[in-house]
């Protein structure tokens, strides 16, 4: 770890937007993902930054204007009905029987955390980044398990 660069910290807040994000590059294979759960309508992966032992993104595969929750109309009932269904299957899936929290961050204020990342194409360094917001624009729900949740989530 290089101190210093572990010492810098970048405020981010990603734009709400209806624009391609990262996730369709995941959709299409274009950039590498462990998924865990795939159909016609829907692609689970795990999240590249786990918050709890057991971290799943539950995504639909076509957006359809889904940049989050708050955009949800009625034909989107369906798809997000399958979603939470999709949830539950994967925590069967996971093993996780004895329960599990599914989250769905929406917009500036839906989430604040810090992300640990570590870059290390020229050099190495270890950033610490604070994100302000939900960060990806395209809807989806977490599945977090595998250790005791609390509340309130804060
Ligand atoms: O959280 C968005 C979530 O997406 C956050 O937990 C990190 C995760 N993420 C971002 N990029 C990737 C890739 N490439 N693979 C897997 N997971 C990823 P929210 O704050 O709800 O918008």
């Amino acid at each position: 770890q290089t101190a210093m660069a572990s010492e810098k910290e970048a405020a981010l807040a990603a734009v709400p937007s209806d624009s391609p994000t990262i996730f369709d590059k995941i959709i299409n294979k274009k950039i590498p993902s462990n998924v865990v759960y795939e159909d016609d309508k829907v692609l689970a992966f795990r999240d590249i930054a786990p918050q709890a032992p057991t971290h799943i993104l539950i995504i639909p595969k076509v957006k359809d204007g889904l940049t989050g929750i708050s955009k949800a109309e009625e034909r989107h009932s369906e798809i997000l009905g399958h979603l939470l269904y999709t949830a539950k299957l994967v925590a069967k899936q996971e093993g996780l029987d004895d329960g599990f929290r599914l989250v769905i961050n929406d917009g500036p204020k839906g989430c604040k955390y810090r992300l640990y990342c570590r870059y290390s194409s020229l050099v190495d360094l270890d950033i610490k980044i604070l994100v302000v917001g939900q960060s990806v624009y395209h809807l989806h729900v977490h599945l977090l398990g595998g250790r005791q949740m609390n509340w309130p989530p804060g």
